[in-house]
């Protein structure tokens, strides 16, 4: 199932939605309007995940060279005219919303960094669950040579991702970080050959949109709950997780398929 917007792509195939940026000329920077598709394309994969788990994986990535520059520059949400724009609210109203909603997804977002991933769109990315890139991706942490600190979570993100010494080198310097580099620092999952990069990520997306989806939820709801958290708390999370993941459909086909010696058919329930 394919559906066009302006400004993005989006499909679902086999379980996987898609969601392709899709403004190249522009290094698939974000305006307003593209903001509009992105929230409306989401609400799908929500509406997916829930109300039939249709969707149980979702990916993003970008149409042409560049995965994503970041806010577009000559947008008029940013625009430095004579009065001076509230880019407060355009946090609140666009990018906020956004991060939150990619982190809450109950399912694993993976991103398919195809090439320069710049202010925004470079903590867009990491806000995902896993992220791939090609080898000729580059990470920039922009905002400084524009005169703003890191957004959409940068100053969350990078210091848990790669420690305070290279996330304070990251945001102050703005120096692009190739791919290679974001893979040996921990800041991304796994840099591959430019070719490799779509069959890849399709071949995860695909194993995991066949997986435990619930469990993987609870992992990532976990996970980021532990930031947090004492030891004491998580394992107290661990425990309700657990109780909670050992009454479904699938911990008793993966017990059932380990005793069986059979590769175990998850429904995500
Ligand atoms: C662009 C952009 C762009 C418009 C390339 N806008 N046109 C900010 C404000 C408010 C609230 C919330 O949050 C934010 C968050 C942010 O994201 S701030 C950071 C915004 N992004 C940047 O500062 C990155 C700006 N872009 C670049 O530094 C370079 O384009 C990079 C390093 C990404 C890529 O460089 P190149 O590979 O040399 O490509 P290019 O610069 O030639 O770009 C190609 C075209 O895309 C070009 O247009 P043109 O008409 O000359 O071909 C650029 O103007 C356009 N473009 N980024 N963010």
């Amino acid at each position: 199932m394919a559906t066009n917007y302006k400004n993005i792509r989006f499909e679902v195939e086999r379980g996987v939605a898609t969601l392709t940026l899709n403004r190249p000329e522009r290094l698939n920077s974000f305006t307003a309007a593209m903001h509009a598709d992105v929230r409306h394309a989401l609400a799908r994969v929500e509406a997916g995940v829930t109300a039939e788990p249709t969707v149980r994986c979702l990916v993003i990535t970008g149409a042409g060279r560049g995965f994503c520059a970041g806010q577009d520059l000559n947008d008029r949400a940013v625009g430095a005219g004579a009065e001076p724009v509230d880019l407060g609210r355009t946090i609140d109203t666009l990018y906020k919303p956004l991060v939150l909603k990619l982190q809450r997804l109950p399912i694993p977002v993976i991103a398919a960094v195809n090439g320069v991933a710049a202010g925004a769109g470079a903590n867009l990315a990491l806000v995902c669950d896993l992220v791939f890139a090609a080898r000729s991706a580059n990470f920039l942490q922009a905002f400084a040579k524009i005169g703003l600190v890191p957004d959409c979570g940068g100053t969350w993100f990078l210091p848990r991702l790669v420690g305070h010494a290279r996330a304070l080198g990251l945001a102050l310097l703005a120096e692009k970080l190739p791919a290679a580099e974001a893979e040996a620092w921990g800041l991304i999952w796994k840099c591959v050959d430019d070719a490799e990069l779509m069959p890849t990520v399709r071949r995860v997306a695909e194993q995991l949109a066949g997986g435990p989806t619930r469990a993987y939820a609870r992992a990532k709801a976990a996970i980021h709950a532990a930031g947090g958290l004492s030891l004491e708390g998580s394992l107290d999370l661990e425990r309700d997780f657990q109780r909670e993941l050992g009454a479904s459909h699938d911990y008793r086909e993966g017990v059932a398929a380990f005793i069986e010696k059979r590769v175990a058919k998850f429904t995500g329930e």
